[in-house]
């Protein structure tokens, strides 16, 4: 068997389904291997660039927990690939990219988009070992099959992240033989192999048990890992059996049932008042589990994580700040470690009292004013974030997956909202790039089982940086409704430059863009709905019509922001107005 059919065949066994990526000279034995031997079973997705290629990969292996693939030619393609590879490898998702290569016998001699390293030619290989957890070249037929089997056993094992096969247009024909007998046929295989059985620790298990007994009033934080260990039942069942209180991260804002009387929202960047308040004023213990709790994560917190009694439990806990100075570290799978606790809570049950409910408080939305340059179009007519938001929020439980991109939208749209439970949301914290969710979402509802549609919220800045992939979701015919916040800015940006340089806006406003009219040019009314509301009433009509007449078929809302708010970020609001619900 020639080595690009080894690959084919083999990710085609392990039922991957979809190859995300652009053609060109070095790749194009992977596509003819499709072609001849996908059977179906393994389909190009032929993306708009390299970028939403592997966007698309990381939100496929988000949403279904499985491997992301993609692949991209050497050169441009590669680089442009690369963007993607980083945020699989900052936010640990298992990728696997397929990179081709100028041919070996022409490395290093003026060959077309040759990046063998050397001198003033780009070091692919270095390139994707800096931005990738295994990437390798392969440049025989004797390493392949060990490379092959590292290349698609290693984004699952520890931290999940990304693999890189280099493969030189040459070396997709080389003879490779037969699959070994052994090579992995399933996903499971791969997962479980990984999983080894952690033993946990007894000892520090009783440890935490005393504390928690003593304890009053002790958070337990739920991180994205909570998901990614499918122990999202029972961090609820015991959260609710024991009345503990309950945050979670940006990275997971539906882990937990939003309207649940012992949820306090989100801790960190865009967290909720009541959450900060309760772990910095109220709580006595602090049970983080499923998270690293990066600066991201704790954000203002941090004196309050090293004065508490913290402790953490999580499989990987790579980068976890020893400053912090928890009171102790758990090594295990989350689903093990809540089987544990509510193992102890059946013969020893805990009951935390609360002298009254408290209601998830959020920052009370603060009309800006960027003067001299922006006057309101009408004085009568304002359309805002918080509002635009308060309508979309009963529209949530229709859809899958819920996808927020950056920007001033996003951060809003992550506290505003409450996610109905068991909800995927994702978004691109790794990198924090602009335009993620707009691409991500075609990979999350592919082979989506419950035939439901995806969710985007995304700012008309990220519309610009890779709205184009929604053209690819036109040609899939896939149900995603892609809501863009537009406000002629780069919000988050001018909001810093307000708050931070003194109102000098510079290198962040463009002039009116007319995102419905632009996306008009994707296909046919038949192929594609799009509206654009001005104020809140048309933002109802539109978001029905969309659910109701349209939602077999892609979907743009566009949205004309006219007055602007401050982000609620607690770091940018000086005086906190907190208030419980939006309206
Ligand atoms: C690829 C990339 N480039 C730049 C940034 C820095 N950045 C963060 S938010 C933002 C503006 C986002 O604008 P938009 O999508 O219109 O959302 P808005 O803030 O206006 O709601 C920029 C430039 C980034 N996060 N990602
Ligand atoms: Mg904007």
């Amino acid at each position: 068997m020639k080595l690009a059919d080894a690959i084919v065949t083999c990710l085609r066994n392990l039922d991957l389904k979809y190859l995300f990526g652009v053609s060109g000279a070095n790749i194009e034995h992977i596509h003819d291997s499709v072609y001849r031997l996908g059977e179906g079973r393994l389909k190009t997705v032929m993306t708009k660039t390299e970028q939403g290629a592997a966007f698309m990969a990381d939100g496929r292996a988000r949403a279904h927990r499985t491997l992301g693939v993609c692949c991209a030619t050497s050169g441009g393609g590669m680089m442009n690939l690369a963007v993607g590879i980083a945020e699989s490898l900052a936010h640990n998702v298992p990728v696997l990219a397929l990179v081709g290569q100028t041919p070996l016998m022409l490395e290093g001699r003026g060959g077309f988009q040759d990046s063998s390293g050397g001198s003033m030619r780009v070091d692919g290989l270095a390139l994707f070992q800096s931005i990738a957890k295994y990437a390798v070249k392969i440049d025989s037929a004797d390493s392949f099959w060990q490379n092959f089997e590292t290349a698609i056993r290693t984004p699952f094992q520890g931290a999940q992240g990304p693999s890189v096969l280099l493969i030189p247009r040459d070396v997709m024909e080389l003879e490779v033989g037969d699959i070994p007998a052994q090579f992995p046929t399933t996903i499971a295989e791969l997962q479980q192999n990984a999983d080894e059985y952690t033993e946990l620790d007894h000892r520090l298990i009783d440890k935490l048990w005393q504390q928690l007994q003593q304890a009053q009033k002790p958070i337990l934080i739920l991180g994205a890992d909570i998901a990614r260990y499918q122990a999202e039942t029972l961090a609820t069942q015991f959260a609710q059996t024991t009345r503990m209180k309950v945050a979670s991260t940006l990275s997971c804002p539906s882990i937990f049932p939003n309207q649940d009387d012992h949820y306090l929202g989100m801790i960190g960047i865009a967290g909720h008042p009541s959450a900060h308040q309760y772990l910095q004023q109220e709580s006595d213990l602090i049970l983080a589990v499923g998270t690293q709790l990066r600066i991201m994560t704790r954000g203002t917190l941090t004196s309050s994580f090293k004065e508490k009694s913290l402790w953490i439990a999580n499989k990987h806990l790579g980068e976890f700040d020893p400053s912090l100075n928890a009171s102790d570290i758990i090594q295990c799978n989350p689903f093990v470690f809540f089987r544990a606790l509510l193992e102890r809570n059946q013969d020893q049950p805990l009951n935390y009292v609360h002298s009254k409910a408290k209601p998830r408080l959020y920052f009370k939305p603060k009309k800006i004013q960027y003067q001299p340059w922006q006057t309101p179009k009408s004085k009568t007519i304002h359309f805002s974030q918080s509002q635009a938001l308060q309508v979309i929020e009963p529209t949530l439980s229709y859809y899958e997956n819920i996808l927020l991109d950056a920007g001033n939208c996003a951060a809003a749209a992550a506290h505003y909202l409450a996610f109905p439970t068991g909800k995927k949301t994702l978004i691109a914290l790794g990198m924090g790039g602009m335009g993620y969710a707009i691409s991500a979402a075609i990979g999350a509802q592919l082979g989506e089982p419950s035939h439901k549609p995806t969710l985007v919220i995304c700012g008309d800045g990220a519309f610009m940086m890779t709205g184009l992939e929604i053209h690819t979701a036109v040609e899939l015919k896939l149900p995603i409704l892609w809501i863009v916040f537009n406000n002629n800015m780069h919000g988050m940006c001018v909001t810093r430059q307000h708050l931070y340089f003194e109102t000098r806006i510079e290198g962040n406003l463009y002039s009116q863009i007319n995102i419905h009219e632009i996306v008009k040019g994707f296909g046919s009314s038949n192929q594609l709905w799009s509206a654009c509301a001005n104020n809140t009433s048309e933002c109802e009509t539109y978001l029905n019509q969309y659910t109701q007449e349209h939602a077999n078929k892609p979907g743009i809302l566009e949205l004309k922001i006219s007055q602007e708010e401050m982000p609620p970020i607690e770091s940018f609001i000086v005086q906190p107005l907190i208030f419980a619900r939006l309206g």
